[in-house]
């Protein structure tokens, strides 16, 4: 039974941010709003940080990083995240409902998140104590051992978006502590409640003050932390132009930098695939979370003699999808998060039909009774798309699908690769040849066949291309909270 009260979180009070285990207003004393996608109801006032707060919190996490945390052991640091993962876990419901009220994920959806949190805290926890160098042959004239040390990186600063706040302070907030870095982190100005209380979560779990601190706001406030001297390295999520932003922010004091931005995946059907399979996970590779999804399937490339059969199976799987407010059980479409990106898919919506794509369902906005608070689109399928059409190649965030039909396998690869893209990409086929072919041709960073869409701490996941670069997920998600020292002693 899923409950709905609204989370102690949400109390009225003003939020600050959470610089060296304190709750402190902005400097200027300035705030901000953040109000719930299905309701439009104000959710909370947060303190809006300008850059000498940043400054501040950077100060914080620099100190925290030479001073007391240095000297935590590996199974310290472990200790730390698995009680944080037993903190989390015991608050799962009023954290998922956070995202809920303040961004719109359905609350069933929400909610199936825990076993995911879960096994990444977990998995960062055992990370702690697996880090570990090497021993180095070397030919150099005289002897000398060499070998390695993986050292924490230093202070991190993570911006991240508000499509899955929870989700994404974990996995940046958790190699920083696997690790012994330390970080600044600054949620998206849409969702900044659920990242603010998993900090407060950290503290509990005994995470020494300053190690991970919080500056809320907006665009600003990301742009002073990816400048800022005295950062090491920024991990970001989110769009490829603020990416190419932050890169060009960064570069001033040559910070190392992990991008994991947008994409236009796609999800390939062949004829011979189980088509009963295929519609609902196509389908839901693009609703999901109402398209705002950086992976979702959104060219759907159908083989001829199957293409017209699945247009009308997705687009009667996609007309029967429960839209409705966040909280309530039986929602499957949630709002879109704000009125601004409503506005960005409305434009989509209305371009399609203009570039000559023939819309099969949806294509409008819902509205009526509890409907009119918020900003629903009903799931979109257009059809009779083209490689050339912007609706084929711009990353659109919303419930969006593009079908399009292919001939022939080497035909297909070359369109699902001629994108600026490349995060994900999926395959559907009875035919092993085929659908190895696809996995090895399709430049994504990850390839799902007979399946689309899944994650998990043990697996990489990012971007080719210009969906960026480092991956998060895996043993390079760890290493990009690493420095490799080379030593040598004369024996
Ligand atoms: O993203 P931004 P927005 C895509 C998606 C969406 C579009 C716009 O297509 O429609 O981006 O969304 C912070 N320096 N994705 O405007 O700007 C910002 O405050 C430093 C895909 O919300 O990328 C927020 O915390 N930081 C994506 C974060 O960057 C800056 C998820 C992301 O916001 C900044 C989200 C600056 N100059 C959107 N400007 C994915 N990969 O999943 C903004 N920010």
């Amino acid at each position: 039974m899923i409950e709905t009260r609204r989370p102690a979180f949400i109390d009225g009070k003003p939020k600050q941010l959470l610089i060296d285990g304190q709750h402190v207003d902005a400097l200027s004393g300035k705030r901000f709003q953040s109000f719930s996608a299905s309701t439009g109801e104000l959710v909370a006032e947060l303190a809006l940080a300008g850059a000498e707060d940043v400054d501040r919190a950077v100060r914080a996490a620099r100190a925290a990083f030479e001073g007391p945390w240095s000297r935590f052991k590996p199974a310290e640091r472990q200790a730390v995240l698995l009680r944080l993962a037993d903190l989390v876990d015991a608050e799962f419901q009023d954290l998922a409902l956070l995202d809920v009220i303040e961004m719109g994920r359905p609350i069933t959806a929400a909610m199936g998140l825990r076993g995911m949190l879960q096994r990444s805290l977990r998995h960062f926890a055992g990370a702690a104590t697996a880090i570990h160098g090497e021993t180095l042959s070397n030919s150099f004239p005289v002897d000398l051992l060499s070998y390695t040390l993986k050292e924490p990186v230093g202070v991190v600063g993570a911006i991240i978006p508000w499509n899955g706040p929870l989700f994404s302070a974990a996995w940046k907030i958790g190699p920083v502590l696997a690790t012994g870095c330390t970080i600044v982190l600054k949620p998206a100005e849409d969702a900044s409640l659920s990242p603010l209380r998993f900090v407060e979560l950290c503290l509990e779990a005994g995470v020494p003050p300053g190690v991970v601190n919080v500056v809320t706001g907006a665009g600003e406030t990301g742009a002073a932390l990816s400048a800022h001297p005295d950062v090491d390295k920024i991990a970001f999520t989110g769009s490829c132009e603020t990416g190419q932003r932050i890169i060009a922010a960064s570069a001033g004091s040559v910070k190392k930098v992990t991008m994991e931005l947008g994409g236009k995946s796609p999800n390939i059907i062949f004829a011979d695939a189980d088509l009963d399979a295929a519609t609902p996970a196509a389908a839901m590779g693009v609703f999901n979370n109402s398209g705002q999804v950086c992976a979702a399937g959104t060219r759907l490339f159908v083989e001829r003699p199957v293409y017209e059969e699945m247009v009308q199976r997705i687009a009667a799987f996609a007309a029967n999808l429960k839209i409705g407010p966040s909280l309530d059980p039986e929602t499957v479409i949630g709002p879109l998060v704000s009125a601004k990106q409503f506005a960005r898919v409305s434009s989509y919506l209305d371009l399609g039909p203009q570039e000559g794509a023939r819309l099969v369902t949806g294509g409008h906005r819902v509205t009526g009774g509890a409907l009119d608070k918020g900003h629903w689109v009903a799931p979109t399928i257009f059809a009779d798309v083209t490689d050339e059409m912007r609706i084929a190649r711009e990353e659109i965030f919303g419930p969006v699908s593009c079908i399009l039909p292919f001939d022939s396998l080497d035909e297909v690869i070359g369109r699902a690769n001629a994108t600026r893209f490349g995060l994900a990409g999926g395959v559907w086929t009875r035919d092993i040849g085929k659908a190895m072919t696809a996995v090895k041709r399709i430049r994504a960073g990850s390839i799902w066949v007979n399946h689309y869409f899944a994650m998990d701490p043990s697996v990489p996941f990012g971007g080719y291309k210009m969906s960026g670069y480092g991956r998060e997920g895996g043993a390079e998600h760890i290493d990009a909270y690493l420095q490799t020292k080379g030593v040598w002693i004369r024996t």
